[in-house]
């Protein structure tokens, strides 16, 4: 896959802070520690955008 200029935009906590663009989004849903962030930073090339715990449970 092919990602230009991969960003961490905002962790938002209430619908105020969403942000406003009309880009697709997606939803990736998992208990902690299964790999969501891994999986982030594989499909979008880089080593630690989403921070990863460093050790597996
Ligand atoms: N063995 C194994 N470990 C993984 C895999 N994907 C992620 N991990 C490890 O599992 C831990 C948790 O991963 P993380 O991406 O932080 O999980 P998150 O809490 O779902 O975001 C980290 O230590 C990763 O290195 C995988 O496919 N296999
Ligand atoms: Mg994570």
């Amino acid at each position: 896959m092919n990602v230009k200029n991969p960003r961490f935009e905002i962790s938002a906590v209430s619908p105020k802070q969403y942000p406003k663009n009309n880009l697709p989004e997606i939803v990736l849903v998992g208990k902690s520690n299964v790999g969501k962030s891994s999986f982030i930073n594989t499909m979008i090339n880089r080593k630690n955008l989403a921070r990863t715990s460093s050790q597996p449970r």
